[in-house]
C-alpha cells in the first residue's frame, strides 16, 4: 500500500489545463480580478500563447498594485497588466516525477504548476488532491492495524 502511494505519477493526481481557471500576461488586472474571483480562487497560473507558465497572479497581488497611499485606486485596474504584477517565482514539478517529489514542494506551495517534457503546461498539482491520497493511505492503515489488534485479543 506504501509502495502504491510512492508509485503514484504526478499525472494521476493533476487537475487538467482545461478545468484550470487561468489567465495570460497580456490580459488587464480587472480582467484577471474577475477570473480570480468568479473563480473562487486565491491565485491562478498565468499562461502565455504557447501554454507555458509565465508566473502566477492573486488577489493580493492585484490590489497590491493598486494600492495607492492613501486609497486603492481602482481606476488602475484596466489599464494594469497581469504581466506587471504576476509573481514570476513558479513552483513546477515535471509529469514523470514521483509522489515524494510532490508532497515535499506542496508544504510550501498551494499549488504547483505541471509540465510536460517540453515544459509545457498540462494542470495543476494542489496539496489538496496529495492529502486525499495521504489520508486515504493513513486511513486504510488504521483500519488494517486496528482489525489486526482485534483479532489477536
Ligand atoms: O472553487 C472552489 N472549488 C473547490 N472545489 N474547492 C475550493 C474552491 N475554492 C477554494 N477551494 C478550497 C480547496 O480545498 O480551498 C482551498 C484553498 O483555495 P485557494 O488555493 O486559496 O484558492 C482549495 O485547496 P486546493 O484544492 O488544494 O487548491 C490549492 C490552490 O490551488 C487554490 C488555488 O490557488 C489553486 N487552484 C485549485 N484549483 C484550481 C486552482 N487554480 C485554478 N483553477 C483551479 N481549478
Amino acid at each position: 500500500m506504501f509502495q502504491e502511494l510512492l508509485e503514484l505519477s504526478v499525472l494521476d493526481l493533476t487537475t487538467d489545463v482545461n478545468k484550470v481557471a487561468c489567465v495570460t500576461p497580456e490580459n488587464s488586472l480587472e480582467h484577471a480580478l474577475l477570473v480570480l474571483v468568479k473563480s473562487g480562487y486565491s491565485a491562478i497560473p498565468v499562461l502565455d500563447r504557447s501554454g507555458v507558465v509565465q508566473g502566477t497572479i492573486s488577489k493580493t497581488l492585484i490590489l497590491d498594485s493598486i494600492l495607492g497611499l492613501e486609497r486603492i485606486e481602482f481606476e488602475q485596474l484596466g489599464a494594469g497588466k497581469v504581466e506587471d504584477a504576476m509573481n514570476r517565482d513558479v513552483t513546477r514539478i515535471r509529469v514523470g516525477d514521483g509522489f515524494m517529489r510532490a508532497l515535499e514542494l506542496a508544504i510550501n506551495t498551494p499549488f504547483l504548476c505541471v509540465e510536460d517534457d517540453d515544459g509545457r503546461f498540462v494542470g495543476i498539482l494542489t496539496r489538496s488532491s496529495i492529502l486525499t491520497r495521504v489520508h486515504r493511505f493513513m486511513r486504510a492503515e488504521t483500519r488494517g492495524a486496528n482489525r489486526s489488534s482485534s483479532s489477536s485479543s
